[in-house]
Parts: structure tokens; C-alpha cells; sequence
């Protein structure tokens, strides 16, 4: 499977959202010596694999998903020696450290795609996807943006129509052109050299396009798009010349040898909701060494087989190589998708204790381990293009963006601004990470004990996982010696483990459950006595 497979079996990840993490400055907004003073937080709760989101220099149109020079780091988040001196802490601290790397598009202030558009004629050109308007006017085909609107954008100077699967400041890059697989090695070579451990991996099914661009065909089941949610047009559509070309596989084994050679590692964002689709990202163990699994993250609260399921598929593929997830910066908190308040932390606790018995590594989303649920962020303090111009505002990504509260007081311990980028919200003191370190019932200790059995209890990642129920609210299984059991829905129920068995770690409910019984959100791992 490979040294870094092999050695990041049973890891913790944690993502870092940089702009809400730490603010040292004093300019509201988070920033990498905020970090770097923080990370005893992480070591603390025993994460082992820390994913930074975005740090280059951009103008900010997606947050930093819209990278102006993948060599370098913004001045707001401290400069490239910021980088470095995290670089140099975590690894101190035993802790792995992997950037973001946005290869599908850039923003439209690189200097690339500023010298591709100025002339037609500049070597630059080709490094995107430019095309002449479809024969009686209008965009080249019937390709849509995920922000909504077209995913083409006219540009009068040169008389051409360029491509964009996000906003129009994120020119898709043109990957048939050998000069931008290139660049890319180039820059991972760069931060490897310099540091960094391995490389999250944006958008990572989209970045190879059929050679034609043909029209997409329509969704054949997802009804009429909503015409006031533009974002709802492109799930209209079947993303087969756009999204998950067998070409785009090619580039990770390139990436892989690079990886390979300076003990790095690659994790792509593979965003297909089917295993089959996504299997062949990581099943021959010569592409990327990891892949995020999505579908956990698209579950009411109350669909128990929808996330046995979910779990079961992820576990289909090659084992180890799956990233485990429940939140992120792009979706609503998992507490909240679960239902919210003491149910729906419950939940959330119990999804990830149930995603940290299985092999390959087990993320959190920074709070995640408080408990937090989504801040309500008022529209005029609204940032997400999703919010501001994809006429989406319910699919706001900002409710899960907002700043981690630290210690009780103004401004939470994140920040001395009066006015944070977002706000901090409702947050009260129970929710910061200093009140619940000092209460050993607070939901911080259970992650935390959780990170620790996952450790002491590693297995090889070929040890196979056996369901132990096949539907209902209580989702067990059973790996070797090992049993974890949760209850997801909102009654106690009775479960009986497949034989005697020692507690390694539970929940806590309270009132605690009678024995033999799982309460709402409960969650134990066992340990078979033979
Ligand atoms: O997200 C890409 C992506 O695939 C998701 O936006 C997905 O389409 C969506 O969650 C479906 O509901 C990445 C980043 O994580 C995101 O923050 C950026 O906005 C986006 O890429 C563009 O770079």
C-alpha cells in the first residue's frame, strides 16, 4: 500500500478554516501565527494530520479558493516565514501539515490568466479554456456553474468565451496542456521541499474536460431546477464530460511519484457521491493515497440506514484509503444536520465515533469537538458567493465558518477586533474550548478520549469490518475484537454486544442508560474478551 498509507493508518485529521481559527493580529480575521500559538489544542486532542484551507495570495472572491500565486503566502495570514514557522511547530509537535492546493482553477487576477487573456497569441493562453461563442452567439455549450449562472464568461478584449466551474474570478486551468501539469509538479515540489507534509486536493474529479466539451445531457431524476436557487441548475445536469474523466487519474500518478519521493502525501476532495464511481481514485494504490467520502455528509438525522450504507460503501473501497468526514467548511455542522441542540451533538459524536473504528483517516472540522452547531449570519454580514450571488442564501456556507471560540470574553479568544470577518455569534461560554477543557463531562474530553482509542486500538487496515445489525436505528459492527455500536435515533433502544466485552470508551448520556440499553445519540466501543 506504500510508506504513507501505512503510516497514516488510524491517523486523527482535523481541518483548520484559517480565516476563523486564530487571529494574532487583531485584524478579525484568523491568521497562521494564530495558528501556530494554537496548536498545542491539536496535539492536545491528539490530531495527527492538520489540513490548512487556503493560504496564497487571492483576492478573495471564494475565500482563497481563487489563488493569485500558488508560491507564495498572503501577508494578511503572515507571510510564507509564518508557513514555515507552523511547518516547523507542528512538526514538533509529532503532527503532519497538509496545504490546500486549488488545481482546478486559479483566480483571475493570476498572472497567468492575466497574460492568457490579454493576447491570444501569449504561451499563456492555452493555459485555459478559451472558445469561440456557438455559432449563432452565446456560450460554447450548456455548461454550468456550481455558483450558478453559465460557466462560460465572455471576454470582449479577445473575443472569446473562457471556462469556469465556479465563479468567473476562477478561470478553469486547461490540464490537456502538458505546461500546466508542469507548474503544478513544479509547486509541489515547491512546498514538499519546504515543509509541508502532503496536499489536501481541491475539486479534485474535475480538473481533466472532454477534449470536445460536448452539451451535458439532463439528470434523468432530479425534477425541475428552482428559478430563485441558481445553484439548483447544475444538479440538473449529468456531469459526465465536465467532472470524473478517466484522464484526470493520469495526473494523480504523476503527483503520486512526486509525493512518493519526499514521503508526502496526496488527499484528493473527490466530490462523487457514488463508491464506483470514486473507487478508482484510490484502488490501485498508484493515484492518490487517500479520497474524502462525501456521502456521510449528505444524511438527515434520522436516516440510520442511509448511513449504515454510507459507511459500508466507504468501507468497499480500498481499504485505508478512505478519508472520514462529517463536516467541513462546506456544508452545514454536522450537530446541526443531525438535528441540533443535546440530540444532535449527541449524534454527531456518535457518526464520528462510529468513522473512527475504521480504517484510513478520521477528520474533524475545527469546533466539531465542542459540539458546535451552524451560526445564523445575517444578510448583511453574509460573505459566501454562494449567499451574496448565487441567489442561494438558505445554502450559505458561512454557518459553518464562523470564528472558533477559544475562551469566554468579547471576542471569544479569537480575535481583539471588535468586528471579526464573520461574526462570532450566539457561541456562550460553555461552547469554548477553555470551559469545556475544565469540565471533564464536556463533550471536548469525549473527542478527545476518542482520538485516544483510535490510537490504542489500531488495526491493520485489511482487518474487515462485519455489520452487526442490518437496519434500524442502532448501526454496530465489529472489527476483530473490536465493537462499536451507536444509537442515531431518538428513542433508547436495547443492544446486546456478540459476546463479553469491556467498555473502551462510551458517550455519556445522561441520565446514563439502563445496561443493555443505547440511548438517544449514545455511542460505546467495546472490546470482545475472546
Ligand atoms: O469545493 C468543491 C466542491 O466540490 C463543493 O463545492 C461541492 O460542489 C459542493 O459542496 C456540493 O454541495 C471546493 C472547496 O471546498 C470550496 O470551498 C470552494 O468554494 C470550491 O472548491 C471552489 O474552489
Amino acid at each position: 500500500m506504500g510508506v504513507v498509507t501505512a503510516e497514516i493508518q488510524g491517523a486523527v485529521g482535523y481541518e483548520v478554516y484559517l480565516r476563523s481559527f486564530a487571529d494574532a493580529t487583531g485584524d478579525g480575521v484568523g491568521d497562521l501565527h494564530g495558528l501556530r500559538e494554537r496548536l498545542g489544542h491539536l496535539a492536545w486532542l491528539g490530531v495527527d494530520i492538520v489540513w490548512i484551507t487556503p493560504c496564497h495570495p487571492s483576492p478573495l472572491a471564494d475565500h482563497g479558493y481563487d489563488v493569485a500565486d500558488y508560491l507564495d503566502v498572503s501577508g494578511e495570514y503572515g507571510g510564507i516565514e509564518a508557513l514555515d514557522r507552523v511547518f516547523e511547530a507542528a512538526h514538533e509537535l509529532g503532527m503532519r501539515v497538509l496545504l490546500d492546493l486549488v488545481p482546478n482553477h486559479t483566480s483571475n487576477r493570476h498572472p497567468w490568466f492575466e497574460a492568457s487573456r490579454a493576447d491570444r497569441d501569449s504561451p499563456y493562453r492555452d493555459y485555459y479554456i478559451w472558445r469561440d461563442p456557438a455559432p449563432g452567439g452565446g456560450p460554447p455549450n450548456n455548461w454550468v456553474s456550481h455558483f450558478g449562472g453559465p460557466a462560460w464568461t465572455y471576454d470582449e478584449h479577445s473575443g472569446q468565451y473562457y471556462c469556469h466551474l465556479f465563479l468567473p474570478e476562477q478561470p478553469d486551468l486547461n490540464w490537456a496542456n502538458e505546461a500546466v501539469s508542469a507548474e503544478f509538479e513544479a509547486i509541489i515540489e515547491f512546498w514538499l521541499g519546504r515543509g509541508a507534509d502532503g496536499f489536501r486536493i481541491d475539486v479534485a474529479h474535475a480538473l481533466a474536460k472532454h477534449p470536445e466539451l460536448p452539451d451535458l445531457p439532463p439528470a434523468a431524476v432530479r425534477g425541475e431546477a428552482d428559478p430563485d436557487d441558481l445553484m439548483t441548475v447544475f444538479d440538473r445536469l449529468e456531469h459526465v464530460y465536465d467532472s470524473n474523466r478517466p484522464e484526470v487519474l493520469e495526473i494523480y500518478r504523476r503527483w503520486r511519484e512526486v509525493a512518493d519521493a519526499h514521503n508526502g502525501l496526496i488527499l484528493g476532495e473527490v466530490y462523487l457521491l457514488e463508491s464506483d464511481a470514486l473507487a478508482p481514485y484510490v484502488a490501485a494504490r498508484d493515484g492518490l493515497h487517500l479520497t474524502f467520502w462525501f456521502a456521510p455528509l449528505h444524511l438527515r438525522a434520522d436516516d440510520a440506514d442511509g448511513l449504515r450504507r454510507a459507511l459500508a460503501e466507504g468501507c468497499s473501497m480500498a481499504p485505508g484509503s478512505v478519508a472520514w468526514i462529517t463536516s467541513s467548511h462546506d456544508s452545514s455542522r454536522a450537530a446541526t444536520r443531525f438535528g441540533g441542540g443535546p440530540l444532535g451533538r449527541a449524534r454527531a459524536l456518535a457518526v464520528a465515533a462510529l468513522q473512527f473504528g475504521l480504517p484510513g483517516v478520521a477528520f474533524l472540522y475545527q469546533g466539531e469537538e465542542l459540539g458546535l452547531e451552524d451560526v445564523e449570519v445575517p444578510p448583511d454580514r453574509a460573505q459566501d458567493p454562494t449567499a451574496t450571488r448565487a441567489g442561494a442564501p438558505h445554502r450559505s456556507r458561512d454557518v459553518a465558518r464562523t470564528p472558533m471560540p477559544w475562551e469566554p470574553g468579547g471576542g471569544l479568544g479569537f480575535t481583539s477586533s471588535e468586528r471579526p470577518w464573520l461574526p462570532l455569534g450566539d457561541r456562550d461560554s460553555a461552547d469554548t474550548v477553555a470551559v469545556q477543557r475544565d469540565d471533564p463531562d464536556a463533550l471536548l474530553h469525549r473527542y478527545r478520549e476518542l482520538t485516544g482509542v483510535r490510537h490504542t486500538h489500531l488495526m491493520d487496515s485489511e482487518v474487515p469490518v462485519e455489520w452487526l445489525t442490518n437496519e434500524g436505528p442502532v448501526i454496530a459492527y465489529r472489527r476483530a475484537k473490536l465493537v462499536v455500536a451507536a444509537n442515531i435515533g431518538a428513542e433508547a433502544l436495547s443492544w446486546q454486544p456478540p459476546g463479553s466485552a469491556r467498555p473502551l470508551w462510551r458517550s455519556s448520556p445522561r441520565p446514563p442508560a439502563p445496561e443493555g440499553t443505547l440511548a438517544p445519540g449514545e455511542a460505546v466501543w467495546l472490546e470482545l474478551h475472546n
